[in-house]
């Protein structure tokens, strides 16, 4: 100890290092006897806050808080602003404009096909992959998790979902499901938790991102029960919307007793030792509540838009309670998780993240201090262990001024200058042409037969409006004339037959309408001749008011018949010839699944 002692010391007077780890119980040395299943958890949309090992008491998250009782908790750990770029930078290793990633639907989530991912990395190395939840970087084949090395997937691959209750138009494996059961989050862990059991007897790499507590704000009665009028002692900084919180705290407890049926899974199939369990979220909280003092939420490029939770458990190889102050980030999960089970990375592309493995091991004989860039809609902070510098120019010391409440770039040129440069730097590198984006959504992969094409990645012309501001999980509505059209600028792959539906709305007084499907010199020709007028639902299940999300409707299929493609790109249209009614119809999604 007295040499680690003395590093430490030396540590710190290095300017801007922080002290090494503390490590109360020594980890074991010994080689592994097989190679470590990964279970990783992502929350979306929680903060840093939003857990009772941070210091929350309004809530009690005990089974993600016993990972850093159990293994190791990392303070300032960052993510991005938002979603998408979030789940990139775990996904490769590297800043999400490199993978193409700049908006969070529309297409402009999708990571390039040319970036390989962690779950490329683990399958090549022999390892069963499985990925349980919200996807949101692509969802049309090969931008489907089942083509970015994940042997099973079961989720969405959208920002949101309109209904978290028996959750309509799933996704497994590439296949469109009915709905699903229950509460979603429920469900993608005993999803995850039979593909846990299932490759009981082989490495695994499960990876969960489950979608709360993003909204719209929906948790089960029994959690909710707590916080319904629940007097919250820790507040935000900034002006609160309690029931939000509310719901929210209730949404993140639901996850806390999820996390806590994983790890008795574990437990019951003796695997926990074998086992490096990580839990993180992919941006800062989406409302404003108790996060620390810290500046800035979801969205923002500040401290508290960017810093989530981390924590990371490996019985005897990480040590128990093991608190890491050292900066990390999202960028640093694919070569630590390499690193740490011993697997070569593949793809040839540089990493920007690097394996943390040393501090979590307690093998880091140095440790230079570092640059984290957080970018998101054009806009970059950068930070080191003791400064973050914004968009703006302005200066913070982090350690004295968390709350980022006095710009000192005037009273430290030098720093300002250093990072001022570093940030132009980076920007010049990732930003320009970042949003020229000219990807089609591809259809027709023999690997995966039905390519859904939702209202989310289709354009409106005319008066067809969406159904909501955010186009994650909208539908078009309001098409009422011939004169109105819906496109999809699509990327056919194989030439064949393809069997062409779309899902719709329709009640019995609009029927009768002429609808066309075309692309290239092809065409074919239904009539909307069945009703299908369900309410619109979601609100039932709302704990707070929704803003931006669509409401649903169980939508179902109308065949439009066989159409033939060849390959290429064009625009897939989607007319009407005859109007007899108010409407032609409501439209969630084309599918065309290759015969
Ligand atoms: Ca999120």
């Amino acid at each position: 100890m007295t040499t680690r002692r003395n590093f430490l010391k030396l540590a710190g007077l290095i300017a801007g290092a922080a002290a090494l780890p503390s490590f109360p119980r020594a980890a074991r040395a010994e080689t592994p006897p097989r190679k470590p299943n990964i279970l990783i958890v992502l929350a979306d949309d929680q903060g840093w806050g939003d857990l009772s090992v941070h210091g929350n008491t309004n809530l009690a998250t005990p089974n993600i808080d016993s990972l850093a009782k159990t293994g190791a908790l990392f303070d300032r750990f960052f993510v991005c602003p938002v979603c998408s770029p979030t789940r990139a930078e775990f996904l490769t290793g590297r800043y999400h404009p490199r993978g193409g990633v700049h908006s969070t639907s529309t297409g402009g989530e999708r990571l390039n096909l040319d970036e390989k991912t962690i779950a490329d990395a683990f399958k090549a190395a022999g390892y069963a992959t499985g990925a349980f939840g919200k996807w949101h970087n692509g969802a049309q084949y090969p931008y489907h998790p089942t083509a970015r090395g994940f042997d099973e997937y079961y989720g969405f691959c959208s920002g949101h979902w309109g209904d978290y209750f028996d959750a309509l138009f799933l996704d497994h494996n590439g296949q469109l499901l009915p709905h699903g059961t229950g509460f979603l989050i429920d469900e993608l862990t005993d999803r995850a938790m039979a593909f846990i059991e299932k490759n009981k007897d082989r490495p695994f790499f499960c990876y969960v991102p489950y979608n709360t507590p993003h909204s719209p704000m929906q948790v089960p009665d029994r959690f909710y029960a707590k916080f319904a009028g629940l007097d919250l002692k820790m507040r935000s900084r900034d002006a609160e919307d309690v029931p939000f919180t509310r719901a929210a705290l209730a949404m993140c407890e639901n996850i806390d007793w999820n996390v806590g049926r994983l790890l008795a899974r574990l437990d019951e199939l003796k695997l926990a030792g074998d086992t490096i369990v990580i839990y993180f979220s992919d941006n800062g909280p989406n409302s404003w509540r108790w996060n620390d003092g810290m500046k800035g939420r979801k969205g923002s490029t500040d401290e508290g838009g960017v810093r989530a939770p981390f924590l990371i458990r490996w019985p005897g190889r990480i040590p128990a309670g093991a608190k890491i102050p050292q900066i990390a980030g999202a960028i640093d999960l694919l070569p630590t998780l390499a690193d740490l089970a011993g697997i070569p990375v593949v793809g040839t592309k540089p990493l920007d993240g690097i394996t943390l493995k040393p501090l979590l091991t307690g093998t880091a004989k140095d440790w230079p201090d570092r640059m984290i860039f957080s970018h998101w809609s054009g806009k970059v902070s950068v930070r080191t262990q003791r400064w973050r510098l914004d968009d703006a120019g302005q200066l913070f010391d982090m350690q004295a001024d968390p709350g980022q409440d006095r710009d000192i770039a005037k009273e430290m040129p030098e720093v300002a200058a250093r990072l001022s440069k570093a940030l132009a730097q980076w920007k010049a590198e990732m930003l320009p042409g970042l949003r020229n984006d000219d990807r089609p959504f591809p259809v027709g992969y023999r690997e995966c037969p039905a390519t859904q094409l939702p209202a989310r990645d289709g354009v409106p012309h005319g008066k067809v409006k969406r159904s909501a501001g955010a186009p994650n999980c909208s539908y078009f509505t309001n098409w009422t004339s011939t004169d109105d059209s819906i496109t999809w600028d699509v990327q056919v792959a194989a030439a064949g037959k393809y069997e062409a539906a779309v899902y719709y709305t329709c009640p019995q007084a609009d029927l009768g309408a002429a609808v066309e499907l075309s692309l290239g010199g092809s065409r074919i020709q239904a009539t909307v001749s069945e009703a299908n007028d369900p309410p619109l639902r979601g609100m039932e299940h709302d704990r707070v008011p929704r803003k931006g999300e669509s409401y649903i409707k169980d939508f179902k299929p109308l065949r439009l018949g066989e159409i033939e493609l060849q390959p290429g790109r064009g625009l897939l249209t989607l007319r009407a010839l005859k109007v007899p009614g108010k409407q032609v119809m409501d439209v969630r999604l084309v599918l065309l699944t290759l015969k």
